[in-house]
């Protein structure tokens, strides 16, 4: 079809008008370059004209190509200039987004808080002490002769067994438990003595839901005259009382321990299942925390304390599982996993 130029004129005025007004309301990239392909595009737009020139007389083909052009330059400033407010548009979300105040105060270090199981301690410290309780520190690397002998645990003593113990070469180990605090504070400040111990020990066990081979225990003694069972029972009640401020189910069941004579376990009934059974309690309802007894006559004879004269008793309180019991924590390697996403729950 061969179109005169008068219609040429008019399709070209008519195809600049309209894509003018697509490319002022594209309201997209995508928008912008439909109208670009649509105006400009090879196939289509001022293109399809340009093969109408072909057949022109000279002088016409002439003009309707500086028409063309200026079509096209006007097109195309059109397109570069919409780009211009996208571009403008997107640097001022971002610039909205990114935004910073630098008139702002700093917001200085992070605020840490105490692990859970520092901040059962220093309660049961802190209680102990209103009691007349001193409160002792022992070493962690420990005496063979404090760890156990003293204890009325001699070598060979099936009860060594009952506690996996890291053996260092120079003969020493890592205490097992604290009770060889015990042992060092009558060895210290004779009786009458009231003391407690709290602090890290070690045992080479393998590690469960409810059992690491580093957790902590808090030990505590009292020597004096006329110490009975009675005793016992009063302070490990005001103990569990101050820690778990509401009733919890406990029993008591006769334990052995080498260094306590009666012996004890003081089971509490499993807090994470209220006692259906669970992993931390092993399906059993009640989880061991606090072994216990009056001090067995050798212990206090082979730290130079008179049986006849003077008894007492003694716990050992599993200080990582009572955190476990009070702040309901299902696994006892959160406790030590180094996660402070799960630390700052508490
Ligand atoms: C002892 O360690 C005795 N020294 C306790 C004692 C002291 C008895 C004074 C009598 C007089 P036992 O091995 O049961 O006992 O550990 C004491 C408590 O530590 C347990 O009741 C338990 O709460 C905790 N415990 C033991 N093993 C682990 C472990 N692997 N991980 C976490 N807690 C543990």
């Amino acid at each position: 079809m061969m179109l005169s130029t008068s219609m040429l004129d008019r399709s070209i005025q008519e195809l600049e008008s309209r894509s003018l007004a697509r490319i002022a309301s594209a309201k997209t990239r995508e928008d912008l370059e439909a109208a670009r392909v649509e105006a400009l595009g090879r196939k289509g737009g001022l293109n399809q004209f340009s093969k109408e020139m072909g057949k022109l007389p000279p002088e016409e083909r002439k003009r309707i190509g500086a028409l063309l052009n200026a079509a096209k330059q006007n097109l195309e400033a059109a397109i570069e200039a919409r780009e211009r407010t996208f571009a403008e548009a997107a640097l001022n979300v971002r610039l909205d987004a990114e935004w910073l105040d630098l008139t702002l105060p700093a917001p200085g270090p992070r605020r840490g808080h105490l692990h859970p199981i520092t901040r059962i301690q220093r309660e049961l410290e802190e209680l102990f002490s209103s009691l007349g309780f001193a409160v002792l520190d022992g070493p962690e690397v420990e005496t063979e002769y404090h760890n156990f002998d003293a204890l009325n645990i001699p070598p060979d003593h099936p009860a060594r067994d009952m506690q996996d113990t890291f053996w260092l070469e120079s003969g020493n180990l890592l205490r097992t438990h604290t009770s060889p605090v015990q042992v060092r504070g009558m060895e210290r400040f004779g009786p009458p003595l009231r003391m407690i111990a709290p602090g890290r020990v070690f045992r080479n066990e393998s590690v469960d839901a409810s059992h690491e081979h580093t957790f902590y225990q808090l030990e505590g003694m009292m020597i004096d005259r006329d110490v009975s069972v009675a005793h016992l029972i009063y302070f490990m009640k005001t103990l569990l009382a101050a820690i778990f401020k509401r009733d919890v189910t406990v029993r008591l069941r006769p334990g052995y321990f080498p260094f306590v004579e009666p012996g004890f376990e003081l089971d509490i009934q499993c807090l994470i299942c209220g006692g259906s059974g669970c992993p931390v309690c092993k399906q059993s309802g009640w989880v061991e925390l606090l072994p216990c007894g009056l001090v067995h006559p050798n212990v206090l004879r082979m730290s130079n304390i008179d049986p006849e004269q003077w008894n007492g008793f003694a716990f050992g309180l599993g200080l990582t599982r009572l955190a476990m019991m009070r702040y309901g924590i299902d696994d006892i390697r959160q406790l030590q996993g180094g996660d402070l996403r799960f630390l700052e729950q508490f």
